[in-house]
């Protein structure tokens, strides 16, 4: 039998990424847009043999270990690379770097999550070999890496031999989880992150069977090579698959022992059957969070570039993890947890996986006491959430910052950046509202919407005018430092505040005995809720009703103008160009600030709010943020605003795909990729959240002819599919009772289970829905 890589790619030119050739200095964003993960185990998508650049980067959620540098807080520790492998032709190493590359091609496959690779090869001696890669971080098996390799001789009789380095982690990496082990086991590997002890268990499957040995041992430096080798002539092939099984002290007792059992498990069912395993997993996933775009294949390959690496990042079996801001694809921000996570991802979970949605949730529901500790020595009340967190939810911040001109420059945010609070708030309530879970609420959700507002009507001052004031924050747009009354930050507490009011009443009603219990644990005074409300009706807007417009914050409309828009295509940000200071005076904004607001509580005001705000804020953004241009997609599609909206929508999807800011090695934007698939959903859909049903109010951006989806809605599935001029929902689920279908402000009709629904534009307006036949 010929021997091949044990899958074969999804052949579909849609659903891969390639990447050809190879270009040295594009080698960080490489490993960062390739990489691959499971929610437990994140693995960059390094060259197996290394290169001088290689950053070959294997991360565990949940597991930091302390930078040398106080001020830089806990980081993501990196595990030993999994992947390191070299193959030597009669003693000569084949490298990208050396001898003649006559084919070299990545393909990321997103429809199976596997990283391939072909490699054509010819050495100094003219010897050519091909060889094929395939790695994975199983999904069907969280705690599993697995990586094949074919080398096939094409016109030689020679030696190979196949090296892995296998010891701490990799040579090249200045941090490394210190090792545990002392005495030299091939075939474990345990390192320690802080109190935190990691297992990696490996096993090894040649084909042909090969002599296993060890080759140029280097023990003192705890990096061992392993090797195998085989005698091959022109046209033979040899295989070897290796596997990864890795556990940790957080979810067992004994790693060692779980790790070594797990390989044992999977070895015997056989490295051919995980994949498939694996791979099946994918399609499951994909059934439901495949969005379908017809017209447009650059926004269709994003769209599905943004959903795999969302898959990827997350884990709904752990509730005391999250996601950082670039996923486990790479060092940037530590792996730290920010308001990205729940205003940006949650949503992507929220309407196709709500289980995962609930997990992350969890996650803040464990911290809540590090936020209630932090909101105390803050000396406010209830619960205020962390700017950055990691696995106890304290802040973890970094103190400095060394700015581009090399100035050490203080970061404010962990002290004044408070709009998270309500953000995670935001994200409760949309959970509740999508899945109707009361269960959390008794259980989770009741108590953070409670912390929560507790914490703003603390954190709110009231004035002799009556008026609530929330002075010296940062809010979304970080360029304005110590700002009061920051537009955003005021109305998410305001909704904050009546939400938690209205989440009492609800649990009082719908779950009274377990409400005792809460109200107790919470030590709830009977006329908090009544106060809350005061306040948020007390809190300043900044709303000016005869512009339309929010002030984004008190004075943002005397700052000096400044032209943004013909400064978007500097090399050099505009906070650079102007200078700290001036930037601070001027209206230039960091990244959408109300037009978050916007996208956030759009129902709270007419559109003719949203279009007057977008007007004057849109051109004063400078997108220094990768969270900026795909809200701004959303917005401008809701809008109406087509054209503007398909190009903030490439923006956004350029942000990993073409790394258009410049800063893509750190890791893919998990929340530019969140914020990229709602545009699609909230903002092409035009998909509205409400307590009865669903809305949508479509707007297809210029070239779509056609985008389809699937969302779950408290219970149900439903498929949605935008045409040109027609919208249609089916109901997939059996079992579920009717729901309320509806065009925003148009004709509404009740779906039963099983049945589709159309509905056709007539001259401007909407017709009637009707039932779809068959
Ligand atoms: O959370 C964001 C912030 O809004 C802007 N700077 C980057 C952070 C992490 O993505």
């Amino acid at each position: 039998m010929a021997i091949d890589l044990p899958m074969a790619l999804f052949s579909d030119p849609e659903w891969q990424m390639i990447e050809e050739g190879f270009n040295l200095v594009r080698e960080h964003e490489v490993e960062s847009i390739f990489a691959l993960a499971n929610g437990y185990l994140g693995t960059r998508a390094s060259l197996e043999e290394g290169s001088r650049l290689s950053q070959p980067d294997t991360f565990a959620a949940g597991i930091y270990i302390n930078e040398p540098a106080a001020e830089l807080g806990p980081s993501l520790a990196r595990l030993p690379d999994c992947a390191h492998l070299e193959i030597a032709i009669a003693d000569e190493l084949l490298s990208l770097e050396t001898g003649k590359v006559l084919e070299h091609r990545r393909i990321l496959d997103l429809r199976q999550g596997l990283l391939w690779r072909e490699w054509r090869q010819q050495d100094s001696m003219g010897r050519i070999s091909q060889v094929r890669f395939l790695r994975l971080a199983s999904l069907a098996d969280r705690h599993v890496i697995i990586q094949s390799v074919v080398i096939k001789a094409e016109n030689y009789s020679e030696r190979v031999e196949l090296f892995a380095p296998f010891g701490n982690a990799d040579a090249r990496s200045e941090q490394k989880a210190p090792l545990v082990s002392s005495a030299y086991d091939p075939a474990m590997v345990t390192v320690r992150a802080g109190k935190t002890s990691i297992a990696i268990a490996k096993g090894w499957v040649p084909q042909p069977p090969s002599n296993r040995g060890s080759a140029g041992e280097d023990r003192l430096s705890d990096h061992t090579k392993e090797r195998w080798s085989w005698e091959v002539g022109p046209g033979e092939a040899v295989r070897l698959d290796r596997v990864a099984a890795v556990y940790t002290s957080r979810d067992a007792e004994d790693p060692t022992n779980a790790a070594r059992l797990h390989l044992a498990e999977i070895l015997d069912r056989g490295v051919s059957a995980l994949v498939r395993a694996h791979v099946d997993a994918w399609r499951v996933h994909w059934s439901i969070a495949d969005i379908q775009i017809l017209g447009d294949d650059e926004a269709q390959r994003a769209l599905r570039f943004a959903a795999y690496h969302l898959m990827a990042a997350a884990n709904p079996a752990d509730e005391h993890v999250s996601i950082g801001a670039r996923g486990l694809t790479g060092r940037a921000y530590g792996g730290h947890i920010f308001w990205d996570t729940e205003i940006y991802m949650l949503p992507f979970y929220l309407l196709t996986d709500p289980p995962t949605a609930r997990t992350l949730l969890m996650y803040r529901y464990h911290t809540l006491d590090a936020a209630r500790r932090k909101a105390k020595a803050h000396g406010y009340e209830g619960a205020l959430y962390a700017w950055e967190s990691a696995d106890t939810g304290e802040e973890t911040t970094p103190r400095t910052t060394v700015a581009p001109d090399g100035r050490i420059v203080s970061i404010l945010t962990s002290e004044q950046e408070h709009h998270v609070s309500a953000d995670v708030a935001y994200a409760v309530w949309q959970y509740w509202l999508v899945t109707g879970d009361e269960d959390f609420m008794v259980d989770a959700g009741g108590d953070i919407l409670i912390e929560t507002a507790r914490f703003w009507a603390s954190r709110a001052q009231m004035d002799a005018d009556g008026c609530a004031h929330i002075r010296g924050v940062i809010g979304p747009d970080e360029y304005h430092e110590a700002v009061d009354d920051n537009a955003y930050t005021n109305m998410m507490a305001r909704w904050n505040l009546n939400r938690a009011a209205d989440a009492v009443s609800l649990l009082k009603h719908e779950r009274p005995a377990d409400w005792e219990q809460q109200s107790k644990r919470l030590a709830l005074a009977a006329d908090e809720p009544a106060a809350w409300r005061r306040v948020a009706a007390a809190l300043v807007t900044g709303f000016h009703p005869d512009s339309g417009l929010f002030e984004q914050f008190q004075g943002y409309f005397e700052l000096e103008p400044v032209d943004v828009v013909s400064h978007r295509n500097c090399a050099m940000p505009i906070d650079l160009c102007l200078g700290p200071e001036r930037t601070r005076l001027s209206k230039a904004i960091k990244q959408a600030d109300v037009i978050t607001l916007s996208a956030l509580l759009w129902d709270e005001w007419p559109d003719a709010v949203h279009q007057a705000n977008f007007d004057y804020y849109e051109p004063q953004a400078a997108h220094g943020s990768s969270l900026s241009p795909a809200l701004h997609a959303l917005v401008a599609a809701r809008l109406g605003r087509v054209e503007h909206a398909l190009d903030y929508f490439r923006q956004g999807a350029e942000i990993d795909l073409a790394n258009n800011m410049g800063n893509a090695a750190g890791g893919v934007h998990m929340a530019a990729l969140g914020g990229l698939w709602q545009a699609a959903v909230f903002g092409v859909a035009g998909l509205r959240i409400r307590e009865d049903g669903i809305a949508l109010d479509p707007h297809l951006l210029p070239g779509w002819t056609e985008m389809s989806c699937s969302v779950r809605w408290r219970g149900r599935i439903l498929r949605l599919v935008i045409g040109v001029d027609t919208v249609e929902v089916g109901i997939e689920t059996q079992d579920s009772g009717e729901l309320k279908i509806a065009i925003v402000d148009g004709p509404f009709c009740f779906g039963h289970p099983g049945r589709r629904y159309i509905v056709e534009r007539e001259g401007l307006a909407w017709g009637a829905w009707k039932e779809a036949d068959g």
